[in-house]
């Protein structure tokens, strides 16, 4: 099939999601000539267009046309409430939108802001939340710089990102509440043409591959063939192991694939049933 038009994605130009959006596309196998001041450039071996944005311009260009997808916060998403489809999370530049109040305040729960003053640069969010939790506060957006609100007189509490929790420590707050938690997504533009969808679901199909290549783990192991259906019992694997005999007779090597949150676990198991000389090793793709 030729595609005249190229699916344009749109990324962060430079913060905190520009190295992983661009390391993703990488493992995607997709390569972007990398102008670092270029706006705009185009891969040479998928077609595909990458648009350089500041992160907030990120949901209206996907909703309006102007990009096909893009990578951008959920939280960014979520504040801006465009019309665009969420087809992903990513996995990384994980945050959550918190409140949080001066250290010395004896905070008592949520009935504590009634009243209050809360600077943001989420009003929606932080407005939606305060609804739902039936709490009249006065909302005072600023742009940047939220955590010095309340040291300068400006506001009396704070909603803003947290991820390590040390930029409120040194401003002297602490998170009491979590409005929401947030990593990068990817957008999608709902009325996509159909060259368009299909190049998108190319670039699914490897994004998918490539996230879970990132949760498993290729696991060989050496075991006395005796012990080979036990061990078969414990790996989950994609289908059987497989078994490759030793050269030493009556020794197996058993190779599989186990998923990372069960990790730990597996081994414990598969050692305790004799597994021996347990190698770890990372995928780079798992295709289905
Ligand atoms: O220039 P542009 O507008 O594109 O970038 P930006 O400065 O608006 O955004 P940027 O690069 O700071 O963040 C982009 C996205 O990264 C956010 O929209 C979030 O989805 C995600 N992200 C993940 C974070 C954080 N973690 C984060 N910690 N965004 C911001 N922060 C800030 C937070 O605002 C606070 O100032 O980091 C500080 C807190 O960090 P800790 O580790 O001290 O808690
Ligand atoms: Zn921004």
């Amino acid at each position: 099939m030729t595609h005249d038009q190229p699916l344009k994605i749109a990324i962060q130009k430079s913060g905190r999601l520009s190295d992983d959006s661009r390391q993703l596309l990488r493992e995607c196998g997709i390569s972007v000539q990398n102008g670092k001041h270029a706006l705009i450039a185009r891969a040479h071996n998928f077609p595909l267009e990458v648009l350089y944005l500041r992160d907030d311009d990120i949901p209206q260009y996907v909703a309006d046309g102007t990009a096909d997808v893009g990578i951008v916060g959920q939280n960014v998403v979520a504040e801006a409430a465009c019309k665009v489809e969420e087809l992903r999370p990513l996995g990384f530049g994980s945050c959550r939108l918190s409140l949080a109040v001066p250290k010395a305040v004896a905070y008592d729960g949520l009935t504590w802001f009634e009243g209050r003053k809360i600077a943001t640069s989420y009003p929606r969010l932080l407005k939606r939340f305060l609804q739902a939790h039936d709490i009249d506060a006065e909302v005072h957006t600023i742009s940047g710089s939220v955590e010095i609100a309340p040291n300068i007189g400006l506001a009396d509490a704070i909603a803003d990102l947290v991820s390590s929790g040390t930029t409120l420590f040194s401003n002297g707050l602490k998170e009491v509440e979590v409005i929401m938690y947030s990593e990068a997504t990817l957008v999608a533009n709902p009325y996509l043409s159909k060259g368009k969808q299909a190049l998108l679901d190319k670039l699914l199909f490897r994004i998918d591959a490539v996230q879970r290549a990132a949760r498993s783990k290729y696991v060989v192991l050496n075991a006395p063939n005796d012990r080979i259906e036990a061990i078969s019992r414990i790996l989950p694997g994609m289908k059987s192991p497989t078994v490759v005999p030793l050269a030493e007779a009556g020794w197996s090597a058993l190779h599989s694939v186990i998923n990372e949150d069960e990790f730990w676990e597996v081994i414990d198991e598969l050692k305790a049933v004799g597994a021996q000389g347990i190698l770890v090793v990372p995928i780079e793709k798992m295709i289905r």
